[in-house]
């Protein structure tokens, strides 16, 4: 072997001396040199025609040339060393096995629950009104602390698609000055079980078969309705997640809740028992079992995206943290709800919510991994003034989240990755372990200790040390059993359904129907039909015509409830910041109308994405965003056809469009499709007359379709149209489920 050969084309040669004289360029003190903006780097403009504002210093690992591990600059990283040009490769080749050995370990263990999430960076400013009941620091007035969430659907494993119907996570990290604090929550306020030992019982449920590995991320299974039948205690949550709180339209839309009840401590050691709310500022918002459907083939990663759209377009969602607050007495319990349950919940007309404080969501994660999968949870990390009850639920999370991220993340010090490090001074006497990477000093990691000068010292009560509440025990014998205080399985569940509108209602009719008709056991959608009696009679029967069925005896008769109505996402008007408004123009759209129409929206803070037949420029320097190939209806909360809209173009669909023309066919079919989507789910569609036309032809008329004279008009139109998210009067319903 020798070194003379000739190198080949294109490829870098063998190493020379020469070459190893460091250039001007490469040596070691010359500045690090960054790509110039025009040379190929990150892409600066997003899918949504946002810049990103990608920093090119702060690409990948930051410097110009490629290195190994250990920091040594490398020559080619494309070619294995061998022993000739077509002979074996040697073991000798470091670079080699550097590179395909990290490659092999890339993966770390998926969450085994809320595989799949989104993340973002933002800010919680607090309003000071929680100084009577909390003396936590990051509640005071206009204090600011820094804080990471991830949003997260349960039971999908991580590659599945956001729309599942599912709970979502709802998991907030507060870095205050005084520690961590996780609030880690759902976005539904109660939970299928009572005690955290029935866990693992229901997640082995839901998930899918172990057999065959299906179906994945969703509940519309067997096992998951055995589970759920056999204990009636999950009858509450299961209803939430037939409802269209089981679809949510975003993670922006979606409320959140603590669940559990938790225990506040002010400064002169008082206590009271709260149970959190997130309430977003554009409303609690879903979308139809339909569009679900479409977005999961459309856009699986549709959650995703619409997070970090919004957040890098500047449209930051907003949430108020808020508190039920209740008297911290022995009986835990409020008129006769067990406070201590997590099925259970306060409705908010007997209890309002008061708001704490202002969480804006205002960076996307530069890292996924880094940051999204490797952020750490967990319910045990609290700081002074904010305290556990016991909730059976709640104790054994205060283990298991803990525990899990030992096997997740590798090692006892996942505590040190960037993202889960704490804010505030740490000064642990934890010590070695996997993944160390502190390098602790002194000799004296044990307490007392005379050899470190006794250092670190245990917090005095007036430097604000975490102080767990003494909270009074109920004297009892050591058991295994439940409180009867937890024995009311129903109710709630029919509160829950009755405080819906009509539409709502349907859609949960049709959602049992659908995942009952999904189960092959007939035992099993007989014992669930008999509880549905228990919650709703005509809920009962409803499903049962649809699964063709008799209706069983109710496990119980209903109870006499009063409906809460803040429970219901239909009835109230929210803001239009961030929502997505199509704007569909055919090849000779009049530009001065649809720069009308795009400021127009624009200057109202929702997006407008332009949907023309072809990308590139449209009229007027618009560029188009969509085009009639990728628009998805899904993605859009209103339509505007700003023009005539032509036929096919042969081309692009691969059919004659002339031949056998129907009068849709004077319509782009995939126009056609997406206006007749946009109808069906109940969306704003608004017309200039140049697209009136379309909407003629594409048979989408009635109500919340209008047509108008220009762009203005359409803005306005679209105002009185979509504060509502839907128009909720086009939904077809039966009549059967109305009061
Ligand atoms: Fe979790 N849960 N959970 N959970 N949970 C996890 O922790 C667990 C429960 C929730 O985005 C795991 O780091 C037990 C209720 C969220 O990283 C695990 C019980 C609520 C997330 C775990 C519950 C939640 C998790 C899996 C019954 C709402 C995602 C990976 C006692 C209040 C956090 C991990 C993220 C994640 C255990 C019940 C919310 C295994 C034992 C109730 C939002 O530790």
């Amino acid at each position: 072997m020798t070194s003379k050969q000739p190198p080949i084309p294109g490829t870098p040669g063998p190493v020379t001396p020469e070459l190893m004289e460091p250039t001007a360029q490469a040596s070691p003190d010359a500045p690090v040199a960054v790509p110039a903006p025009d040379q190929k780097g990150p892409a600066t403009v997003s899918p949504t025609g946002q810049a990103t504002g990608a920093d090119p210093a702060a690409v990948a690992q930051g410097g110009q040339f490629l290195t190994t591990a250990h920091g040594a600059r490398l020559q080619d990283s494309d070619h294995s060393l061998k022993a000739g040009r077509r002979g074996p490769t040697l073991l000798q080749d470091h670079h080699l096995r550097e590179k395909i050995s990290h490659f092999d370990h890339e993966r770390i263990p998926e969450r085994v629950v809320h595989a799949r999430g989104a993340g973002a960076h933002g800010v919680f400013r607090g309003y000071g009104t929680a100084a009577k009941i909390s003396q936590a620091g990051l509640f005071a007035k206009d204090k600011e602390t820094e804080v990471f969430v991830r949003f997260s659907t349960v039971l999908g494993s991580r590659g599945s698609s956001d729309l599942a119907r599912d709970t979502r996570g709802f998991a907030v990290k507060f870095y205050t000055d005084e520690g961590t604090w996780d609030l880690v929550g759902n976005n539904m306020p109660v939970f299928f079980i009572q005690d955290a030992i029935k866990f693992p019982d229901v997640v082995h449920a839901a998930k899918p078969h172990p057999d065959r590995e299906i179906p994945q991320a969703q509940s519309a299974h067997d096992t998951f309705w055995d589970f759920v039948s056999l204990h009636t205690e999950a009858q509450h949550h299961t209803i939430w997640n037939m409802s269209d709180r089981g679809i949510p339209r975003s993670y922006r839309t979606m409320e959140g809740f603590g669940i559990h009840t938790f225990r506040l401590i002010a400064a002169d050691g008082s206590t009271v028992l709260v149970k959190f709310h997130w309430k977003p500022k554009l409303g609690a918002h879903s979308v139809t079992w339909e569009e679900a459907l479409i977005t999961n083939g459309a856009d699986p990663d549709y959650h995703r995206r619409d997070l970090a759209d919004a957040i890098e377009a500047g449209a930051f969602p907003e949430w108020e943290l808020g508190v039920q607050v209740f008297e911290d007495n022995e009986e835990q319990m409020f008129e006769g709800i067990d406070l201590l349950d997590p099925t259970k919940i306060v409705p908010e007309e007997l209890v309002p919510v008061q708001p704490l404080g202002l969480m804006t969501l205002n960076a996307n994660p530069s890292n996924y991994f880094a940051e999204t999968e490797q952020v750490a949870f967990n319910p045990a990390n609290l700081v002074p003034g904010i305290d556990v009850t016991n909730d059976p639920l709640l104790q054994g999370r205060l283990f298991s989240y803990l525990d899990t991220q030992i096997t997740r993340l590798g090692g006892p010090n996942w505590t040190q990755l960037p993202i889960n490090r704490p804010h505030a001074a740490v000064n642990d006497m934890l010590r070695d372990g996997m993944h160390q990477s502190a390098v602790h000093r002194g000799v004296a990691p044990y307490r007392p200790n005379t050899l470190d000068g006794g250092l670190p010292f245990e917090t005095p009560a007036d430097e604000r040390p975490f102080i767990d509440a003494p909270a009074p025990i109920e004297a009892g014998v050591k058991e295994r059993a439940v409180a009867a205080s937890f024995e009311d399985h129903f109710s709630q569940a029919r509160l829950f359904f009755l405080s819906l509108s009509e539409v709502e209602r349907e859609h949960v009719a049709q959602a049992y129907t659908f995942e009952l008709g999904k189960c092959y056991e007939q035992t099993i959608r007989e014992r669930q039909l008999a509880h549905l009696g228990a919650i709703d009679e005509r809920l009962a029967a409803q499903v049962a015509a649809g699964l063709g069925m008799e209706v069983p005896a109710p496990t119980q008769a209903p109870a006499d409830v009063t409906p809460s109505p803040a429970l219901s996402q239909v009835g109230k008007e929210w803001p239009l910041d961030g929502r997505q408004v199509g704007i569909v123009v055919g090849a000779d759209v009049d530009a001065k109308e649809l720069d009308a129409l795009v400021q127009g929206v624009h200057g109202e803070g929702m997006t407008p994405l332009v949907i023309a037949p072809t990308g590139g420029p449209v009229a007027g320097g618009i560029v188009a965003q969509r085009t009639y190939l990728t628009a998805a209806s899904v993605e859009l909360d209103a339509v505007v056809v700003a023009g005539p809209v032509p036929p096919a173009a042969d081309a692009q669909l691969g059919l004659d469009a002339k031949a056998g023309a129907d009068d849709a066919a004077q319509v782009d079919p995939r126009v056609a499709k997406l206006l007749q989507e946009m109808w069906r789910h109940s969306k704003a569609v608004v017309a200039l007359e140049a697209g009136a036309p379309v909407l003629e032809t594409t048979g989408v008329a009635g109500k919340g379709v209008e047509t108008v004279a220009d762009g203005a008009s359409a803005v306005a139109k679209l105002q009185e149209l979509m504060p509502a998210h839907r128009v909720w009067d086009r939904f077809p319903t039966t009549g059967r489920l109305a009061d």
